[in-house]
């Protein structure tokens, strides 16, 4: 196998992800070189809907274009990494979609046996088909995320042969997610003054925060943001201050009543000075709709939260008009088809001629 040390770029000289970062990550000369061009994703300025939020600096950061089609990647890529460097055999995770897509993924490339747990019926389907063709053991059970990860906690401490955990409980999985905050900073050339993106598992804005006083410790930035965190209303234990024992929500990527990393990311929220707060399914899907009618962007729901909420702070007058705001989009909207026929009108059928498709334009 070869080292990290020995292959840096991918084909055409394009830097892997843990090199690019490899100081700020816990890779060396000993762990494998996996990558399936995680990373490097775009920041895109939102001029129509700034100007409708009456925001003027406001961008989205685009994880839906990762290999799996979410932020996941950035952490599976170094857990798998680290999994494969201490001999593990099976890598197991409990998800509601993304993680379970991007394990599977991560885990086929490196040779090892998966197995994902999932709460039954809440997964977009996209997901659960990712996680199936890549040769995943998937499981589902009668319950919700938050009993599939007691149960896959339990499971890793099973078996005959190594198992890693890969939920984001594994601290791996949140040093990579860090890069996210680094990517950010390397194309604004600076921290952003507002951070806001989604919270489920609390896993994301922990590792944001911690990348921002990674590169501000190092010297890279100036500044950190206030980090903003949405919950979605239906499950939002940490803006009730209690788990919630039958979360609700459209955004089922979100849909957990007691985030594993409770702690972590109130101290985040605190210790930069920010908020997490709740929005609406209603929110979440007018904003999803608006991204891609407005911006051409095209994420999945539970994606949308962290702009949702920050619409919402700047209708209430509660955001600087000239912040810079960068929104996470956290996963890719072909992920959960089911949604977006929900969310849109349907199809105009017309006779194959050019009066009938003329007429069914209203031109
Ligand atoms: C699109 O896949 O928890 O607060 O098991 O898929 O770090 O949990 C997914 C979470 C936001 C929340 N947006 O991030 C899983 C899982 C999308 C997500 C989140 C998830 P965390």
């Amino acid at each position: 196998m070869q080292t990290s040390a020995a292959t840096p770029a991918l084909p055409g000289g394009r830097p892997r992800l843990v090199e690019r970062y490899r100081r700020f990550l816990p890779i060396t000369d000993a762990t494998p070189t996996l990558s399936l061009g995680e990373g490097f994703t775009p920041l895109v300025r939102l001029h129509n809907l700034g100007r409708k939020l009456g925001l003027n600096n406001l961008y989205v950061k685009v994880e839906g274009q990762n290999p799996t089609g979410s932020f996941k990647d950035r952490g599976m890529v170094v857990a798998v990494s680290k999994a494969m460097e201490a001999g593990a055999r099976a890598i197991v995770c409990a998800s509601t979609g993304n993680t379970s897509a991007s394990a599977a993924a991560y885990g086929a490339a490196a040779g090892l046996e998966v197995v994902v747990v999932l709460p039954a019926g809440k997964i977009a389907i996209g997901k659960v088909l990712q996680a199936l063709v890549a040769g995943a053991k998937v499981v589902s059970v009668e319950g919700n995320f938050d009993r599939a990860l007691e149960l896959v906690l339990e499971l890793s401490k099973q078996g005959d042969h190594p198992i890693t955990l890969v939920n984001s409980l594994n601290p791996d999985r949140l040093e990579g997610q860090k890069t996210g905050a680094f990517e950010v900073c390397d194309d604004l050339g600076r921290a952003p003054d507002i951070l806001a993106l989604p919270v489920g598992n609390a896993g994301n804005i922990s590792a944001y925060w911690a990348g921002f006083s990674d590169y501000h410790a190092a010297g890279l930035v100036g500044s950190t943001p206030r980090m903003y965190g949405f919950q979605a209303a239906g499950a939002a234990p940490i803006v009730a201050g209690h788990p919630i024992e039958f979360p609700e929500t459209i955004a089922t990527a979100i849909r957990i009543g007691n985030p594993a990393s409770w702690l972590k990311a109130t101290n985040a929220r605190d210790e930069s000075g920010g908020v997490i707060e709740a929005v609406t399914d209603e929110q979440i899907l007018e904003t999803y709709r608006d991204l891609a009618r407005e911006e051409g962007v095209f994420c999945e729901p539970s994606s949308a939260t962290g702009l949702a909420g920050i619409r919402m702070l700047a209708a209430a007058g509660r955001v600087d008009r000239d912040a810079l705001i960068v929104a996470v989009l956290t996963g890719n909207g072909l992920k959960d088809p089911h949604t977006a026929e929900l969310s849109v009108g349907r199809i105009m059928e017309a006779p194959a001629t050019l009066d009938g498709v003329s007429r069914a334009l209203g031109w």
